[in-house]
């Protein structure tokens, strides 16, 4: 078998369903072989910020492997954010990089698209994924391969595979794949029964899950865990969107000072915290991290398990929820169970008012309720706070590392995995970054509903420094844009046209559907609001405390 076929049938027998890429000359081999082979579908695009994001998003969305195929350098380098994005939020993501050939490396001319010396591209890239290899040598291929798709699985992170261009077609072994890193079940079993202990004594448990459980596939487990212990749940920020098709008792999305009230009380007045696959940051918890009683939370995430002030090593939350579920029959809990109403999901009131943030959710859960559900792709703005306010449906966004530009090619990235169409939501200065990408959709079929929030501002940045003239973007007509890209585009000034359109673009198939929603620059979201608050406060208490 050649080494770029091996390479392929490696990725699928770890789960990648395509790949998403775009070619230079050091890839040209490579993508030779995707194209003639075919064991992998092949989706191009246009940017590589929005191939990694496209890639990145499929992964998140399917729980499995994401594939992004670029050139060496020049494509590579320029999707360092989007792979940054993916080790920060734990998603696995293999790029595939081209190389100068073996021999083209030795000698000493410079080479285009090298930066330093031939590495410096492997060096920048060891930042930002947990495992690398170079194929260069066909005996090692197979094995280095398997090495790398391990870790990128078992990690859930980033890995970089390298395949310089004149090994595409050299002769390999066949594909393998390795077992998993073997781990202590004696350590597994004790965690999981001090765990059990904590939640037993305490007056109020309950569970906090975050990107994790999805990640590792684990989602029918935590539900069947919760229903076991008879456990409330909540999903942080960035867990927005887990567990609803699950019978599970959610109480909600927990961000803190900015999120719901009542869940926000049941989080912090919990006293048997469990924080399964959570990212603790500033954004996932609403700058409200110190608020989560710390000596009562339990935290099992990247590996590591904090119980009081123990720490268990190298326990995978797959073992572990394994142990817990076995453990939890063991010990009585009270068997009244726990449902926690859906919350009120508001609709939009048809008049001639102009548009705020919060009629969109409101045209949403409209939409959504009549033609049934579709899984949303976020970027970051107002618009994803927004969603907040939206029917709970699967929902993919970069709510930690807060990257813009993702909204897009994530939406693009989980209707080519699955075909589902989804809707994506999106800033109008994150449309500007990788909006383009929509014109790739007519050629493979396509058809996103795609609603820009489009407030003329970087509405994010101006709240913070209202001051500042730069937040200013000007009113862009991207509705007009939508035609020469292959879709079709709706300019939406009132909640009556916000709720023709959205009706128009839902029982319209086969082309994207952009709805250019303007707003009012100054209008946010109740989500937002209360962020912004909860963190102008915090800033004026830190600068009375260090006065
Ligand atoms: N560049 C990239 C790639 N990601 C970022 N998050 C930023 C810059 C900084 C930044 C924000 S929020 C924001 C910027 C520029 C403005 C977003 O504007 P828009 O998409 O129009 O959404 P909205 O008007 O709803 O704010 C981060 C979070 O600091
Ligand atoms: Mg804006």
């Amino acid at each position: 078998m050649l080494i770029g076929e091996l390479l392929l049938h490696s990725l699928k027998a770890h789960g990648a369903k395509e790949v998403f890429g775009i070619p230079g000359d050091f890839a040209l081999p490579f993508f030779k072989v995707m194209e003639e082979s075919g064991i992998l579908p092949l989706y191009t695009l246009s940017h590589e910020p929005g191939v990694g994001f496209a890639a990145d998003a499929a992964a998140r969305y399917n729980g499995g492997i994401g594939v992004a195929a670029v050139t060496y350098g020049a494509g590579a380098l320029n999707m360092v954010n989007a792979v940054a994005c993916a080790y920060s939020e734990r998603s696995p993501l293999v790029v595939i990089s081209g190389a100068p050939g073996r021999d083209e490396s030795l000698n000493d001319f410079l080479l285009h698209h090298q930066v330093k010396t031939v590495d410096s591209q492997f060096a920048i890239y060891r930042e930002i994924t947990c495992a690398q290899t170079r194929l260069d040598d066909p005996a090692t291929a197979a094995m280095e391969i398997a090495r790398v798709l391990r870790e990128c699985i078992q990690q859930s992170r980033p890995v970089l595979i390298e395949i310089p261009r004149d090994q595409v077609f050299s002769a390999s072994g066949e594909p393998t794949t390795l077992p998993p890193t073997p781990y202590s079940d004696d350590a597994v079993q004790n965690c999981a029964s001090s765990i059990l202990e904590r939640l037993q004594q305490a007056s109020s448990p309950m569970l906090l899950v975050g990107v994790e459980i999805r990640r590792f596939l684990l989602e029918d487990k935590v539900a069947e865990l919760a229903r076991k212990l008879n456990l409330p749940i909540a999903t942080t920020f960035m867990g927005r969107g887990l567990l609803v098709n699950s019978d599970a008792p959610l109480a909600g999305t927990y961000i803190g000072m900015a999120g719901d009230k009542k869940v926000q009380e049941l989080v912090e007045n919990s006293d048997g915290l469990l924080m399964l696959g959570v990212i603790v940051s500033d954004t996932n918890f609403g700058i409200s991290a110190k608020r989560v009683q710390k000596q009562h939370a339990i935290h099992a995430a990247d590996h590591d398990v904090k119980v009081g002030f123990h720490v268990y090593h190298d326990i995978p939350l797959s073992a572990l929820l394994d142990a817990l579920l076995e453990q939890a029959c063991k010990h009585p809990y009270s068997t009244t169970p726990l449902s926690y109403p859906k919350p009120e999901c508001p609709g939009l009131i048809h008049d001639d008012s102009a548009i705020v943030p919060m009629d969109i959710a409101g045209a949403v859960n409209d939409m959504m309720r009549t033609h049934g559900t579709l899984p949303i792709a976020s970027d970051m703005g107002d618009c994803l706070f927004t969603a907040m306010d939206m029917e709970q449906t699967a929902l993919t966004a970069p709510g930690y590392y807060a990257t813009m530009g993702f909204g897009v090619p994530a939406g693009l990235g989980m209707q080519a995995s699955d075909g589902q169409r989804p809707l994506i939501l999106v800033g109008d200065g994150a449309f500007q970054m990788t909006g383009m990408e929509l014109g790739n959709c007519s050629r493979y079929g396509w058809d996103p509903i795609v609603l820009v929030f489009n407030n003329a501002s970087w509405e994010m940045l101006h709240i913070f420094q209202p001051e500042s003239a730069f937040s200013h973007l000007g009113r862009w007509d991207f509705a007009s844009m939508a035609s020469g890209m292959g879709g079709d585009g709706y300019k939406v000034q009132t909640r009556n046209e916000l709720y023709h359109a959205l009706e128009q673009a839902s029982q319209t198939r086969g082309r994207f559907q952009l709805l250019d929603i303007r707003i009012e620059a100054g209008l946010l979201s109740p989500t937002l609001n209360r962020f912004v608050t909860t963190i102008n406060e915090k800033r004026r208490q830190a600068t009375q405390e260090s006065k």
